[in-house]
């Protein structure tokens, strides 16, 4: 019936021209809602006459079943469209370079520790480590500073009033080496060392690497040796010129201050040594009849202060990445 045939052409058309499923959704409800055309077309076929009853009916539904095969396909192909058009507004380009933090810098501290630590091992010095907390005996006693010895007023020692203190120098590793190995022994001590002290010219809190050589007939020739050859490796600089003065350590005898001067510079104080006590080896369970051992001892920021050409000492702990960044390119 010709009204019938308009009526899914009509539906063909609206259907192949909807542009997303929700138009789609308004066409199927405006077709075959309760108050939609076909649905409407089958409520009146009560009123034909029951002769053209039958005929009618099949025609009508034949085209809501026509119309809703339409609605389908036409549905599939716009939601596959949708989906391919939000997969392509969500798309993540994997490919574009993240959003990274300016990469860090070793502190000139830690850089300097690194030279030293790496200069020893390279002659065969082990590394050893230990508490920065330690007790009367590791850090005086076994190294012949018995109580009221004028040097402990020279340490500034935190005390924490418990028989504990923070180690004021890296000595108590040495001490700790020596009672549980036997020599030859060669090792450096690298670390944070504690005292009472903040002026400008001193934190509580700083690095030292300190070095320990027993063996059968070591001398303060093999001494001179090796810290000679480290202070020209270290300042990068044949020509530097060594100065062994004199001093006083109570676990070092003969002990020595050794300077250092630059052409055309100052002498410049860097580190302390000197033969190991007698009464510290024996403390240390070492025959000091058969075994003779040199130490010695230096501190890192002061070292690094003079390589890298850094005046005041108070940037060293400041962590201003203004002065941080400036070792972001020196070797590891
Ligand atoms: C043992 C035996 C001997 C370590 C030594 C020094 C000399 C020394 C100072 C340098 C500057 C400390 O950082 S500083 O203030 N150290 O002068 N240290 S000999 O001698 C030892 C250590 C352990 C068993």
């Amino acid at each position: 019936m010709p009204q019938f045939e308009s009526l899914q052409s009509e539906a063909d058309a609206a259907i192949a021209a909807a542009t997303d499923t929700a138009e789609l959704e308004r066409l199927r409800v405006a077709y075959l809602g309760r108050k939609g055309q076909v649905t409407v077309a089958l409520r009146g076929l009560k009123d034909l006459p029951a002769d053209q009853r039958p005929e009618a009916g099949a025609e009508i539904q034949a085209i809501r079943a026509h119309i809703e095969q339409a609605l389908a396909e036409r549905g599939e192909a716009l939601a596959e469209t949708e989906i391919q058009a939000q997969v392509s507004a969500e798309q993540l380009d994997v490919t574009l370079r993240g959003r990274t933090l300016p990469p860090g810098a070793r502190h000139p501290t830690i850089l300097t520790l690194q030279r030293i630590c790496n200069w020893f091992a390279r002659f065969g010095y082990g590394v050893n480590y230990g508490p920065e907390i330690e007790d009367d005996y590791h850090n005086f006693e076994a190294l012949n500073i018995p109580p009221q010895h004028p040097a402990r007023a020279m340490h500034d020692t935190f005390y924490f009033g418990d028989g504990r203190l923070l180690r004021t120098h890296t000595s108590p590793v040495q001490v700790r080496t020596m009672s549980e190995s036997k020599p030859p022994i060669r090792i450096i001590a690298p670390g944070r060392v504690y005292r009472c002290d903040s002026d400008p010219t001193h934190s509580p809190m700083f690095h030292q690497v300190e070095g320990l050589c027993i063996e059968e007939n070591v001398s303060m020739a093999d001494l001179k040796g090796v810290v000679t050859a480290f202070l020209r490796d270290f300042f990068e600089d044949r020509e530097i010129e060594t100065r062994f003065r004199a001093s006083y350590f109570p676990f070092t005898e003969p002990s020595a201050e050794v300077d250092v001067r630059r052409a055309g510079g100052d002498w410049l104080e860097v580190l302390g040594c000197g033969m190991v006590h007698p009464a510290v080896l024996r403390e240390g369970g070492i025959d000091p009849e058969r075994y003779t051992g040199f130490a010695f001892g230096m501190g890192v920021e002061r070292l690094a202060m003079l390589y890298y050409g850094i005046r005041d000492l108070r940037v060293m702990f400041a962590n201003d990445l203004r002065f941080l960044d400036q070792f972001g390119g020196t070797a590891q």
